[in-house]
């Protein structure tokens, strides 16, 4: 790996893997971060990386993954060996609201690359295509791909596509396309299909984020339906070093599962959330608690529209075949965000006021 270009680099997990890449993998390659800025998408969330690899390993360009000319041109520009495609939207709740835009993004943006990168990648005509030996497409996707778990059970690799919402369904298709270019083409791919993340850059719309800030700010803490539905919770840098492993170790043409093997009902991360922050910043020191505890805030509200009840990951066939392993538990993953949005004052302050979205890179086209 040489060149790799991460779309979504921008967003929450783009940005910690491009992190973790540069600072704790020993990679001495380039990152290209191609990136649309949508309102997930902040160039803050990468400013000490700019500052330090900025024009030398590190390279931000603003581009839409739908976009058949830039996209080919970056490819050529940087000689990208690797794609990590993390662009998309993300959030559930939006995409029941409008899900246009997880048409454009999810499918055809997907669509859009997978095309340029057999094309560029390519050697000789389509039929029977072959590819340089040294390029990877590695595409993220979810475990809402599986859909909806009773009480009991695991999504594994081979568990059959039912995705539920507008979101998920973006996504599931995103993946059956990536896997028909591999079958059909022979394009190196690999996917990985990941449960809920959470650390720092996590943009507030999200569950654990949307709480540590809400309970900041004494407002209420919003659990949809009766808060039982179940996750599996990772925290993100577990989820950076198992695409990081995915990339080397990974079989061209395999998925791989990756979980956090820590279900929770939302209720009970919310009030674990409360109990950690009283611990951490205790209600009673801040104004905006007006006297009441952090768990006065819990509010239950009107429940998502076909809200899935519950995913569970089964990532053995990561752990045995690749050696990956989380490194994180829940209570050290928790505290650890909370200390962040604590200590993130401003970086919380530009979402807030909307300045984040004004970043723009100077440089690019002067490189
Ligand atoms: P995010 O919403 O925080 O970030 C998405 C990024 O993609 C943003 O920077 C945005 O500007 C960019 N983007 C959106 N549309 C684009 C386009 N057309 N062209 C180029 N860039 C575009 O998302 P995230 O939480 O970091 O998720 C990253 C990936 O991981 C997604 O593919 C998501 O489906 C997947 N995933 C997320 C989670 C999770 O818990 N957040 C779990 C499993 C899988
Ligand atoms: O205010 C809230 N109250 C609440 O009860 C919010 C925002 C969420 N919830 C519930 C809904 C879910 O059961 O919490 C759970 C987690 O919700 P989200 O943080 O919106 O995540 P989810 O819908 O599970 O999807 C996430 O994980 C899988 C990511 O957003 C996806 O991108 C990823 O693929």
């Amino acid at each position: 790996m040489k060149n790799i270009m991460v779309t979504g680099g921008a967003g929450f997990i783009g940005a910690n893997f491009i992190r973790y890449v540069l600072k704790k993998t020993g990679f001495k390659g380039r990152i290209i971060n191609y990136d649309k800025l949508t309102y997930a998408g902040n160039l803050a969330n990468l400013a000490g990386i700019s500052r330090d690899f900025g024009g030398k390993r590190y390279f931000f360009v603003k581009g839409d993954v739908c976009d058949a000319q830039k996209v080919p041109a970056i490819l050529k520009k940087f000689d990208v060996d690797v794609i990590a495609h993390f662009a998309a939207e993300s959030h559930v709740d939006r995409s029941i609201l409008g899900p246009e835009e997880f048409i454009d993004t999810n499918i055809n943006g997907t669509f859009a690359l997978l095309k340029t990168a057999m094309n560029y990648w390519r050697v000789g005509g389509l039929e029977g295509s072959r590819f340089r030996k040294d390029v990877r497409f590695h595409h993220v996707s979810t475990d809402e791909v599986y859909g909806s778990l009773g009480r009991t059970g695991y999504f594994h690799e081979t568990t059959p596509y039912d995705p539920r919402s507008p979101y998920s369904a973006s996504k599931a298709s995103s993946d059956h396309l990536v896997r028909a270019y591999h079958h059909t083409y022979g394009l190196p791919v690999t996917i990985s299909n990941c449960s809920n993340n959470y650390g720092p850059y996590q943009f507030p719309e999200k569950l654990i984020p949307l709480m540590i800030l809400n309970a900041l700010e004494g407002k209420n803490l919003p659990v949809y339906g009766d808060g039982k539905n179940v996750r599996d919770w990772l925290y993100v840098e577990d989820h950076c070093s198992a695409v990081w492993t995915i990339l080397k170790k990974g079989t061209p043409g395999r998925t791989y599962n990756v979980g956090g093997e820590c279900e929770k009902t939302n209720i009970e991360i919310v009030r674990t959330l409360c109990g950690i922050m009283e611990e951490l910043c205790p209600a009673k020191g801040n104004p905006a608690m007006k006297g009441r505890k952090y768990r006065d805030l819990i509010t239950f509200v009107k429940d998502r529209p076909g809200h899935d009840r519950r995913y569970a990951i089964d990532c053995s066939r990561l752990k045995k075949e690749l050696g990956w392993k989380q490194k994180y538990d829940f209570e050290k993953g928790v505290i650890r965000t909370i200390n962040w949005y604590m200590e993130n004052k401003s970086w919380i302050k530009g979402i807030k006021d909307g300045s984040y979205t004004g970043w723009i890179d100077r440089n690019y086209g002067k490189r």
